[in-house]
């Protein structure tokens, strides 16, 4: 029978637990954050927390199915990015938008496609629903059109126009996507593809990745917010 409480020798698990407790910390801290900057800014930071949110959330029901099952919650981890990385890819055309720079639909589509596929796969892979190496390329497929797309579509050149705070931190947001994203699949492929499925090799990746990919993104866009709202002095500011 599985145990019902983190034991101590349980590494995965404290990486569960501490990547929980990250994202209700972030949470409050991006709401908060979000109330104090100038109103263009604050939907980009209602958006960071409601990211930590939701992952917040699937972190406690992950936490718990590990600690009990001491094997991969791969539905709860699945839905979590299905709502949490069309949000973050929306995070790119809200950091636009705040200053008025505008950006045609058919470029977030083609992201949303390219999300849609590499979770969907990557999904079925996990879930041995199909071959988990033919899953792996078609997923990376989709990885690549999301990367084409922030490095060579519209939004980056509008990003480049936009201003200098924003060309910066859509720089450092899409190499998030191409650095930080890249721990998955190299998770992927650690603990389906060389040998035998190594669960807490996985997960403890996973979970890594998840901290990185959620967290740093919102203080990139925090911070954004921040300094185009006057700086440290931002609660000055409201309006
Ligand atoms: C907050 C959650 C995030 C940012 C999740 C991102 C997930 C990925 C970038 C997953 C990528 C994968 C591939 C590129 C190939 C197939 C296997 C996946 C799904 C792990």
């Amino acid at each position: 029978m599985g145990k019902m409480f983190l034991e101590s020798g349980d590494l995965v698990g404290v990486t569960f637990w501490l990547v929980s407790i990250a994202m209700i910390a972030s949470t409050v801290f991006f709401l908060y954050e979000g109330a104090h900057v100038k109103k263009e800014w604050r939907l980009s930071l209602l958006v960071a927390g409601l990211v930590t949110l939701v992952a917040g959330v699937h972190y406690d029901y992950m936490r718990d199915f590990w600690v009990v099952e001491q094997t991969t919650p791969i539905v709860y981890r699945y839905i979590d990015w299905l709502i949490t990385v069309p949000l973050l890819m929306i995070e790119f055309f809200l950091i636009l938008k705040a200053v008025g720079a505008a950006v045609g639909t058919g470029s977030f589509l083609r992201l949303l496609v390219g999300t849609l596929v590499m979770l969907i796969f990557g999904y079925l892979g996990e879930a041995e629903l199909m071959n988990v190496t033919l899953a792996f390329w078609i997923g990376m497929a989709g990885w690549g059109v999301i990367i084409y797309e922030i490095y060579a579509g519209a939004a980056g050149s509008a990003a480049k126009e936009a201003s200098p705070a924003v060309a910066s931190a859509f720089n450092y947001m899409r190499l998030i996507v191409l650095v930080g994203w890249a721990i998955y699949p190299i998770g992927y492929v650690w603990g389906y593809m060389l040998g035998g499925v190594d669960q807490g090799a996985l997960n403890m990746v996973y979970n890594l990745a998840d901290f990185v990919n959620k967290i740093l993104f919102g203080l990139i866009i925090w911070h954004l917010a921040v300094s185009e709202s006057g700086g440290a002095g931002h609660d000055n500011e409201t309006a």
